[in-house]
């Protein structure tokens, strides 16, 4: 198969890079990186990235490190429906517009509510600092917020009327602070409706690539993460 792609399910870029890839039937061969292990972080993952991180897309021999690049890259290099990435200008520059101004916002808050909960208690065996924890949940409801009076204010879907790659990405990062019980959806009714819709939307991709956030959440609640 030409094009490859390296992920783990725990990561949000790397679910929703892959449910894009289902959703306009574009084949890959899977390559399992797992994170709790290190595989990332082994010489060998280096010489393909060399910041050793998830995901990671190889086409032939043309190698990727960044999901919205992959996006991009694949929206032009495979048949895809127009509204997942829209050529006509306008369109196009909408879903941008959200692909942008998410790294500073749902991406930074939302995954770091996560990494200081679960993972660096976990590779560094220290608790949890619950201050810095409280600073980016206090971050990602501001997100939430504004997403709900931006975004969301006049339109059914993040970028306009229809479903888009930048809905695809929003949903997956909204996930990650609700697996560990943070639920900043309550008062942001648009979003909430939104998010309901899309998972349903994303169905069967987004449930076959959450199902390992389900896990985790379940540990999670049980104590044992
Ligand atoms: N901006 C990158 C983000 C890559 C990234 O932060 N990946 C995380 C998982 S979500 C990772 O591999 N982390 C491993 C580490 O930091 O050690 C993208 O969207 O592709």
């Amino acid at each position: 198969m030409s094009l490859r792609v390296y992920y783990d399910l725990m990561s949000q870029p790397c679910r929703a890079l892959l449910i894009f890839l289902k959703v306009n039937n574009i084949p890959f061969e899977s390559k399992v990186v797992a994170l709790r292990k290190g595989e990332h972080l082994t010489s060998e993952f280096a010489k393909l990235n060399p910041f050793q991180k998830v995901p990671v897309m190889e086409h032939k021999d043309f190698v990727l490190t960044e999901s919205i690049a992959m996006v991009r890259y694949l929206a032009k290099e495979f048949p895809i429906e127009d509204k997942w990435y829209p050529k006509g200008s306008k369109a196009q520059a909408r879903v941008d517009e959200y692909l942008e101004w998410q790294h500073l916002n749902t991406r930074l808050f939302g995954s770091m509510v996560f990494r200081l909960r679960v993972i660096e208690p976990l590779l560094q065996q220290k608790p949890v600092d619950e201050k810095k924890v409280e600073f980016y949940k206090k971050g990602f409801l501001k997100v939430v917020k504004d997403i709900e009076e931006g975004f969301l204010k006049n339109r059914p879907y993040i970028s306009g009327d229809n479903i888009s790659v930048a809905d695809i990405f929003c949903a997956c990062e909204i996930e990650q602070p609700l697996m560990i019980g943070f639920d900043a959806l309550a008062d942001v009714p648009k979003v909430k409706n939104w998010f309901d819709k899309i998972r349903m939307e994303l169905e069967p991709h987004y449930s076959e690539v959450h199902n390992v956030t389900k896990i985790l959440k379940g540990a999670i609640e049980k104590g044992k993460l």
